[in-house]
């Protein structure tokens, strides 16, 4: 069973990476003409709406294919399970999350006596929510009570940086006073790309130069935050290091850092994973995990693949909560992780 599931997910690949060739020349049409629609006058829409535009190939990599295969059976048995269960692997919920939702599935069709294959749309939008409700600590990201240290920490091209202005934008927004620190001292681009977010959101920045020892830039960061008496630092961290060890060797210097300079403050671990990279993205985070505590996972990119299920494999795996989404690259495209609303969004009419 298991290698007819990997030899599915291939195929997928696959197909995905032939269609996201194809269709790059037509995205940069695609952008120019989403760039000039924004000086437009433009509706703007709720937060919901903005979560359902950014899982829309999510909604139909799993919902359109479930309604299809609802739609195709007059009663429920073995054989729609088992088309469902192929829907739920290759949307990369993942192995075990996905036997455990088709056998709860099954489990409630006994119990509720449900005779209508309708019906189970239902059933298994209650067993998504469950399934992502239950983790040990909540959704919520923790930045109470102030002051606060945001570490953000992943590979290279994830989307900490991005994720670090989007944050700082909100929170600003939310009222906070916020501040960046430049972790991530591997190449100078990173420092400029930080600086240009850190302009865009209206928070001060403190950056050392290239190549300069990042734990002695969370260092300053951090006596900047207590002097400013910034709510909260949100410190970048190098994704891209020489190695493996070195990378692990450069976030342990900092995890010390802030122990030892930082200790009363709330602390947040984020690990930013891109969701395009699907069962990839569940084994990073498991070497992460290893080296260092993380509080919470940012699953980035959801707009750009068909196969946000991911979400369901990367919580349950793990057990650590995915706290924040990225549905986009504006300002405005990070949203909190809501379990119920992420539901609804995937499976909205
Ligand atoms: N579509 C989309 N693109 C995103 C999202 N988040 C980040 N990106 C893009 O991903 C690319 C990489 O993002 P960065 O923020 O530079 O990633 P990083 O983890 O800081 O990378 P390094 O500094 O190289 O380690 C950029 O082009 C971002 O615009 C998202 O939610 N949706
Ligand atoms: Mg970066």
């Amino acid at each position: 069973m298991l290698k007819k599931f990997f030899k599915m997910i291939k195929k997928e690949n696959d197909l995905e990476q032939k269609e996201n060739d194809l269709s790059q020349e037509k995205e940069t049409v695609v952008e120019e003409k989403i760039e000039q629609s924004n000086d437009e006058e433009k509706p703007k829409l709720s937060l919901f709406g903005r979560l359902k535009q950014g899982l829309e190939k999510t909604r139909k990599g799993i919902t359109e294919k479930v309604d299809t295969i609802l739609k195709s059976y007059q009663k429920i048995d073995e054989e729609l399970f088992e088309e469902l269960e192929e829907v739920l692997i290759t949307a990369d919920m993942g192995v075990n999350t996905t036997m455990r939702i088709i056998e709860d599935l099954k489990d409630k069709v006994k119990e509720k006596k449900i005779k209508e294959v309708f019906e189970i749309r239902e059933l298994l939008k209650e067993e998504l929510k469950e399934i992502l409700t239950d983790v040990e600590s909540d959704n919520k990201i923790n930045i109470e009570p102030s002051p606060a240290i945001i570490l953000v920490v992943g590979v290279n091209g994830v989307g900490k940086t991005t994720t670090i202005g989007k944050l700082a934008y909100r929170l600003k927004k939310e009222g906070k006073k916020v501040l960046i620190a430049a972790g991530d001292t591997f190449r100078a681009a990173a420092i400029d790309q930080l600086q240009e977010w850190a302009n865009r959101a209206g928070v001060e920045i403190i950056a050392h130069k290239e190549g300069s020892d990042p734990a002695a830039v969370i260092f300053d960061g951090i006596q900047a935050a207590k002097a400013r008496k910034a709510d909260v630092l949100i410190c970048d961290t190098a994704g891209r290091l020489h190695n493996k060890k070195n990378l692990m060797n450069e976030l342990n210097k900092i995890f010390r850092i802030v122990e030892r300079e930082f200790s009363e403050a709330t602390r947040e671990v984020l690990l930013v994973v891109d969701a395009t990279t699907g069962q990839n993205a569940i084994m990073q985070a498991k070497v992460f995990k290893e080296a260092c505590d993380i509080t919470g996972i940012v699953l980035t990119k959801l707009d750009g693949t068909a196969k946000g299920g991911v979400v369901l494999a990367v919580q349950s795996e793990l057990n650590v909560p995915v706290k924040l989404v990225g549905v986009g690259e504006r300002i405005e495209d990070l949203q909190d992780f809501d379990p119920q609303n992420f539901v609804e969004a995937i499976f909205a009419e």
